[in-house]
């Protein structure tokens, strides 16, 4: 790989602001594993560690090292995170310092407005800014009608309908991955999340065939990592997710739907449920045919998964407190704790 320079790298004044004098070289994640990871700088690759161990850490972090040890995360711009998967309460970690999100969806019968949805309430939490790409537009006699019913979502949503493997189309992604930028692709198995990739990069990941069935793919990339496109900007490719849980995403939740939002300030009552209350303007909006009530349905279901998947963390943490308390009374009263 030729010389990289910070700025070529992404850093920018965000985090030369946090960075101290005489702090040695940042480095840049690209590559999360279980007790290492794989940091870039101008002078190139490097394997670190960290004491804290890698959940902690996002592919596209900056981080200060001393030796081969992890010593500082900066700030990040931006944080991808959502539930893990499962019955597992965890946050997990998507990727860090990502200036655009590339919601990836095909267009066949993975397009689902409902998903997309939920993926820009993602980026707008995670204060990055959304892209619709959509895949297999070779695929389709009227790739338009797809475009036309994401963009509808947010009137500042942009979608772009490509064939991925051309390489003449995947060009039109250049203005999203110039120098400083950082593009990570999110979407579910199959809709040629590296296909897009391998158009950017021009390496050749592992891409695989989908089954002709369901339209969904066989998971083919297994891990998240940053590379470098050929517009000079970053690329996250991430492995396709099956759902996408959404974990303390409030501000996101406001952002993506600040329409009804704003409407709810206008209601009489402040806790106004949007039912049968009197003087409530959603209901109001939705009977003068302003407001679309499945976008109400909509809300109210993400704004409830949010919530309930967010507290679920909290109670975890409480639950595993409350559990560590009852251990060390018992072990007190036992004696356990003076070493008997
Ligand atoms: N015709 C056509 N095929 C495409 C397009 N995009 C992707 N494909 C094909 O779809 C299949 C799956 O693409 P991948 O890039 O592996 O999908 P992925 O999103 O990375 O999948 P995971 O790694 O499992 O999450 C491959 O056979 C690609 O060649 C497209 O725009 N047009
Ligand atoms: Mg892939």
């Amino acid at each position: 790989m030729t010389e990289l320079t910070y700025p070529d790298l992404g850093w920018s004044s965000h985090f030369a602001r946090q960075a101290d004098a005489g702090e040695a070289h940042p480095l840049r994640l690209t590559e999360i594993h279980r007790t290492r990871v794989t940091a870039l700088g101008p002078d190139g690759e490097r394997n670190l560690e960290t004491r804290q161990g890698t959940g902690t850490l996002a592919v596209g972090d900056w981080v200060g090292a001393e030796g081969d040890l992890i010593t500082r995360v900066f700030d990040r711009q931006s944080l991808l995170k959502r539930r893990a998967a499962g019955e597992d309460s965890r946050e997990q970690l998507i990727a860090a310092n990502v200036t655009t999100l590339g919601i990836v969806s095909s267009c066949n019968a993975d397009f689902n407005l409902r998903r997309i949805e939920r993926y820009l309430v993602l980026a707008a939490d995670a204060g990055c800014l959304p892209l619709v790409i959509l895949t297999k537009a070779d695929q389709t006699d009227d790739p338009d009608s797809f475009v036309h019913r994401a963009e509808r979502l947010s009137p500042l949503l942009t979608a772009i309908a490509i064939d991925a493997t051309d390489p003449l189309e995947i060009k039109r992604l250049h203005p999203w991955c110039r120098e400083g930028d950082t593009l990570a692709l999110v979407g579910s198995s199959g809709v040629g999340k590296t296909t897009i990739r391998n158009g950017l990069t021009g390496e050749s990941a592992a891409t695989q065939g989908i089954r002709e069935d369901d339209a969904r793919g066989r998971h083919t990339t297994t891990s998240r990592a940053l590379v470098r496109t050929e517009a000079g900007g970053w690329l996250i490719d991430t492995p396709g997710m099956r759902a996408l849980r959404l974990t303390d995403a409030a501000e996101g939740l406001e952002t993506v739907f600040s329409d009804i939002e704003a409407l709810a300030a206008d209601c009489r009552f402040s806790d106004c449920g949007h039912e049968t209350e009197p003087g409530c303007a959603v209901t109001a909006a939705i009977a003068a045919g302003t407001l679309d009530p499945d976008r109400l349905r909509r809300w109210r279901k993400l704004r409830a998964e949010d919530r309930r998947n967010s507290e679920t963390i909290a109670e975890a943490r409480a639950r595993d407190k409350g559990f560590g308390k009852m251990v060390k009374g018992a072990m007190k009263r036992k004696g356990w704790d003076r070493g008997g």
